[in-house]
């Protein structure tokens, strides 16, 4: 069995509201490494890493990008790390953190390979660039970034520019893209499994056909999982809330299939904002579903 690595990614850089840097506190808090070791892993937690506090940063004038710079430095950092961690054999577990910071692990996997499908649970696409963005916020971009789309600053990270290939990238729970961003998913061709198609066609069929996606010739699976994609009810505790989300039941369905998949190399579980939430019950959702991805059943 693969051990794990939890890395911490307190950076509310990537976005407007401040909390989500509590994120690794609050899902360690909710007890995640206990839980994996009750499912049978050897878990070592790596820390978090070093990330600047806005109020020291000025803002760059330069760039509508906001904390461009400290945006790169953090995932130029997180990006050796998960790189080490990879070729040491083990699965990095990398918290937010808001979302920015997929755009450091997913150049991290990109050292040992750039042959990896990208599953994107989301109530958002982050398939912004720096032409396209309505906020400037990087945490609405990494996708498109790990794509080789974006400001040239982050796709320097790692030192090439495609980190993945659209034909595995798989976004699931979508129900909020801005009209300029629609442009590029349909240009990357990337399939998007939207809320409707998931009321639809059930979760069980989008998530047997996402797998197959991710897994189709590729040397594994990573999730990037964003609380949002659930539903505001079960996951209140987050900055860009959407309603119209995953269900309880609905998100532990799909990490239950990415458990029987066997497929999954690597994780992010984003967005958790303690302020925003109550009682930590977001945390305490991002731990469950953490669980049943790596294999926790009833029997
Ligand atoms: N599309 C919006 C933007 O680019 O500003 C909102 C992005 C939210 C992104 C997050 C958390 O998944
Ligand atoms: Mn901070
Ligand atoms: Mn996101
Ligand atoms: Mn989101």
């Amino acid at each position: 069995m693969k051990e794990l690595r939890i890395i911490g990614v307190p950076s509310d850089l990537g976005q407007g509201r401040r909390g989500v840097d509590m994120g690794p506190s609050a899902i360690r808090y909710a007890g995640l490494s206990a839980a994996l070791e009750g499912l049978g892993y050897t878990v070592q937690d790596l820390g978090n890493i070093n990330v600047p506090t806005p109020e020291m940063k000025e803002q760059n004038q330069n760039t509508k990008l906001r904390y461009l710079h400290e945006v790169t430095e953090v995932s130029k950092n997180l990006c050796n790390i998960v790189s080490t961690v990879v070729t040491e054999g083990h699965i990095p577990i990398i918290l937010g953190g808001d979302h920015s910071i997929a755009i450091g692990s997913l150049a991290g996997m990109a050292q040992s390979s750039t042959n990896y499908g990208v599953i994107w649970f989301d109530a958002h696409g982050d398939m912004n660039t720096a032409e396209t963005t309505p906020s400037g916020n990087i945490h609405g971009m990494p996708l498109a970034v790990s794509l080789g789309y974006g400001h040239e600053d982050l796709l320097a990270i790692g030192g090439l520019k495609q980190k993945v290939k659209p034909e595995n990238v798989v976004m699931v729970g979508i129900r909020s893209i801005d009209e300029d961003e629609a442009k590029l998913i349909h240009e990357t061709g990337i399939r998007c499994y939207t809320m409707a198609e998931i009321d639809r066609r059930g979760m069980a069929k989008v998530m047997t056909e996402a797998i197959e996606i991710a897994t189709n010739g590729t040397d594994g699976i990573h999730l990037s999982l964003d609380l949002d994609a659930l539903d505001p009810m079960f996951a209140p505790g987050v900055g860009t809330p959407v309603y119209g989300g995953v269900t309880y039941r609905e998100g532990h369905l799909a990490m239950e299939m990415l458990a029987s998949s066997d497929a999954l190399v690597s994780v992010d579980v984003v967005e958790v904002n303690p302020i925003l939430d109550e009682r930590n019950r977001t945390a305490m959702m991002a731990v469950e579903l953490v669980e049943s991805l790596f294999g926790k059943t009833v029997l």
